[in-house]
């Protein structure tokens, strides 16, 4: 069967950078594009990219982003072939792909059946299983009763973790130190699972101290097709939110790096997996590796792996989609360079991460070869408190690390944000990091390095230098000729984000 004329219009439900970034890619194939959008977001950039847009509600997501029902119906009313649903909202939504199948609509993703399996932790390691894929030691299935857990805690030792089997990403996870912790631990976390996912099952795993987090991007097609587009080294978070993504990680050998692959494709094959998906791997100190879980969508991260291998993965995902095979083998893909991503998010490092929403005063990007900015933001605009608050990505490529680095310090340096404090500085900060530049860093590099302190000495200096600067205006603007055009201060010494 041919399906290529299949997917003349794509509605893509979600916001922001994404909904901006997957319209372009939908654009260059030829392809309609239909934005939702809730109230708050009128004026975004993504819905004056799409071909049409229509409100689907108020600012709450709930109330507009999460409106599966209401989103088909417009699907239905428009014509729409396809839904890409983007990462968060609807992306991991079962319910809402199957619904979406049975309108006769393509979801731009994988089956429902794929996500249901890897949605639910315990059944995800359950189907890896079936492909010996390794495992952190911990208990076979849920445990609900305080005896067996006991048991299991005195065969896997401690520390452990408990996590609920519907979390995922870190939520419902606790650490449990000693045996006199268990019983009110696991009430805890039973209870925390019921109100948070409405489903109590939790598990046990042994706990891996300071590990490196490690992603496999995955695309498979519908005819038996899987590559590993390599990895993604994702140790620099806080609280479980990813704040620098390098491809490739600078510790995997080659060897390593097709042995994570191969049980990456494995993970995919047990659960027949269609489409661009990500397997989260641990890493501990000795380079053993442990599965994690899977994530069925376009994560945000993903553009690093599109720099070091040349693909599109929103092109991809749209063929694949159409039912299309993979006009690529394993052995047709190559490293090529190395590729960084920051996200700028609105907010402050100095006060505990926390959102510092706003109107974009001043917003100026940086370019240049090797730079790509992915955003949805314009000078003026104001960073709505309703979503996540993150403003863009900053991304990199670079022939080797040393040059990616040296892009992004410089990439930081070219962008000018004033309005609302970001988290450029703090990425300069890990940029320069000694640890961080020689490799030598796992998941608890925050913990470890990061106080408000180390951004306060270089505000300070910052303050000496634009005190200096505005009285070298000062005195250039007594001596000068008013209108003489002459800036005897250099504009970048003026930049919020330059640290030294
Ligand atoms: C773990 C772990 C240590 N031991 N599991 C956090 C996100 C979720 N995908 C699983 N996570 C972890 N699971 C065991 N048995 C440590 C983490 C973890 C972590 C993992 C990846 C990246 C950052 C992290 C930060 C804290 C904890």
């Amino acid at each position: 069967m041919n399906f290529y004329n299949k997917m003349k219009k794509i509605l893509v439900a979600n916001r922001g950078e994404i909904a901006l970034r997957i319209m372009r890619s939908a654009r260059e194939m030829g392809i309609k594009t239909v934005a939702i959008f809730s109230e708050a977001d009128r004026n975004a950039l993504f819905v004056r990219y799409a071909d049409e847009a229509v409100c689907v509600g108020p600012p709450p997501s709930a109330q507009s982003y999460l409106q599966g029902d209401k989103i088909i119906a417009i699907c239905k009313e428009l014509g729409v072939d396809g839904i890409h649903p983007g990462y968060g909202f609807l992306s991991e939504n079962a319910d809402f792909a199957r619904k979406v199948k049975k309108a006769g609509i393509t979801f731009i993703g994988p089956s429902a059946e794929s996500m249901d399996l890897m949605g639910d932790k315990l059944s995800a390691k359950a189907t890896a299983k079936k492909y010996k894929v390794p495992m952190i030691p911990g208990s076979e299935g849920a445990i609900s009763d305080l005896k067996e857990a006991v048991k299991v805690a005195k065969e896997v030792g401690f520390p452990l973790l408990i996590k609920a089997s519907a979390g995922g990403g870190g939520k419902g996870m606790r650490l449990v130190e000693k045996e006199s912790e268990i019983e009110e631990q696991m009430k805890m976390a039973i209870s925390e699972a019921i109100s948070a996912f409405g489903n109590g099952a939790v598990f046990i795993e042994k706990y891996a101290s300071r590990p490196r987090h490690i992603e496999i991007q995955l695309l498979a097609d519908n005819h038996g097709n899987c590559v590993y587009l390599f990895e993604r080294e994702c140790s620099i978070q806080r609280r479980h939110q990813k704040l620098i993504e390098e491809a490739p990680s600078s510790v995997l050998s080659p060897e390593l790096r097709a042995k994570m692959g191969k049980c990456a494709v494995d993970v995919a094959k047990a659960c027949n997996y269609s489409g661009a998906g990500t397997v989260e791997f641990l890493l501990d100190a000795d380079l053993n590796f442990y599965f994690l879980e899977m994530n069925t969508r376009l994560q945000v991260e993903h553009p690093v792996s599109e720099l070091i291998t040349g693909l599109d993965l929103v092109k991809e995902q749209i063929k694949v989609a159409r039912n299309e095979k993979l006009s690529f083998t394993q052995e047709d893909l190559k490293i090529n360079g190395h590729a960084l991503e920051v996200r700028v998010c609105a907010e402050d490092p100095m006060n505990n991460f926390l959102p510092d929403i706003g109107k974009l005063v001043v917003y100026k990007t940086p370019s240049g070869p090797g730079v790509r900015v992915d955003d949805g933001f314009e000078e003026g605009m104001d960073i709505p408190i309703y979503y996540d608050p993150m403003i863009s990505k900053l991304i990199v490529h670079g022939k080797d690390r040393t040059e990616a680095i040296e892009k992004m310090l410089r990439a930081i340096d070219d962008y000018t944000i004033i309005g609302v404090e970001t988290t450029l500085d703090f990425c300069k900060f890990v940029l320069k990091h000694e640890a961080f530049v020689s490799g030598n860093f796992d998941t608890g590099f925050i913990a470890k390095y990061f106080t408000p302190e180390v951004l306060n000495v270089k505000n300070e200096e910052y303050a000496e230098l634009a005190a200096i600067a505005g009285s070298i205006i000062f005195e250039g603007n007594k001596t000068k000729q008013a209108g003489s055009g002459e800036n005897p201060v250099k504009k970048s010494q003026w930049k919020t984000n330059r640290l030294n």
